[in-house]
């Protein structure tokens, strides 16, 4: 981690990334992906880049979609692309891919299937490795969700599997959460209900060709009324069938609808404060930890635990010690 007062850091900001920042800005496609890869790698200078890349961020709307593997989350995000692009929205997706062998598959499927839009620039696609990420899925997820945002996408999607607290993390990033069930899964709602079911605000059963739509649906709607949102808003509950566009209009009416009751009720803005109340704590988090390994990594590591086990130091006054080294620097 390097330190440099604010007014420096921009002057010190190389000038490739001055140029990467303006053709970013300008929409080219080959300079969003370059900058994503800059910051999804953490390469030189990307924290940088993303100080610089701050104030144009804001105005996209930001879309998660999360549900089961096979939930049919991909079909969904390209239809809703299609859909924007139809409004003359301009969309990025990013697509969460998950690590599990089993779903290796479905992983292809989505890059046929959205190959489609490669020829459109209005489009851009972005695949996330979930295994390796650097910095943790959620920091990067953020961060190139906010390089889209700045390169002026109006709409940007975010596809992940509704599992595991970085999923959850992913999808709080969102302006607005869709979660996706779909019929014939049992004790679907149950399972997920723990993460993901309060914070959606909308549902979509898709698959909705299949038998038990209704049964899902009386589910969700028992669960609603056991709990009420402190915002008031009632999630409504989409029918889809994705494979067939049908349910797409009615889901991107359902997006419009929650976006003027969240203008309508002024809530906009402290939704966007909550959001960056739990990203500022996540981040300095991150930053406090990376700063702690910079201070004890490997054998030193290594020496402490032992002489922790040896009872020669205690650990209380050794995270004190740390943590007030890292306080100048932060
Ligand atoms: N019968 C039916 N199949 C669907 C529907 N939506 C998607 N599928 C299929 O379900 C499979 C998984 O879809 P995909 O979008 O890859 O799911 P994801 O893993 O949630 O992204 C694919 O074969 C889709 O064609 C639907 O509404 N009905
Ligand atoms: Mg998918």
């Amino acid at each position: 981690m390097s330190f440099s007062p604010p007014c420096f850091t921009l002057n010190n900001l190389n000038a490739n990334h001055s140029a990467l920042i303006s053709s970013l800005r300008a929409g080219d496609p080959r300079a969003l992906a370059r900058a994503i890869s800059v910051i999804e790698n953490r390469q030189s200078g990307f924290s940088d880049l993303l100080k610089s890349l701050f104030p144009h961020t804001g105005r996209a709307r930001v879309l998660g979609l999360t549900g089961a593997p096979g939930a049919g989350k991909s079909t969904l995000v390209d239809q809703l692309a299609r859909h924007y692009r139809k409004e003359n929205q301009t969309v990025g997706i990013i697509a969460v891919d998950p690590t599990s062998p089993y779903t290796g598959g479905a992983i292809l499927g989505d890059r046929i299937r959205m190959q489609d839009h490669y020829s459109d620039p209005g489009i851009f696609i972005r695949s996330m490795a979930t295994r390796g990420s650097l910095g943790g899925l959620a920091r990067t997820t953020a961060d190139v969700s906010a390089v889209l945002d700045a390169s002026g996408r109006d709409r940007i999607l975010i596809e992940t599997v509704g599992v595991g607290q970085d999923e959850v993390d992913i999808v709080r990033l969102a302006d607005i959460t869709i979660v996706i069930l779909v019929p014939g899964m049992g004790d679907d709602v149950q399972t997920i209900k723990a993460g993901i079911m309060e914070i959606a605000d909308i549902f979509v059963i898709n698959k909705s060709d299949r038998e038990g739509a209704e049964r899902v649906e009386r589910e969700i709607r028992a669960m609603q009324s056991l709990d009420i949102r402190n915002d008031g808003w009632v999630p409504p509950i989409v029918k889809t069938v994705a494979s067939e566009g049908m349910g797409t209009k009615e889901l991107a009416a359902s997006i419009t609808d929650y976006e003027a009751y969240l203008k309508d009720n002024d809530l906009l803005f402290p939704k966007n404060v909550d959001h960056w109340r739990e990203r500022l704590v996540q981040m300095l988090r991150d930053a406090m930890l990376e700063e702690a390994r910079h201070q004890i990594n490997g054998a030193r590591l290594d020496r402490y635990a032992a002489e922790i086990a040896e009872h020669k130091r205690d650990p209380y006054s050794l995270v004190e010690e740390i943590v007030a080294k890292a306080g100048p620097r932060l």
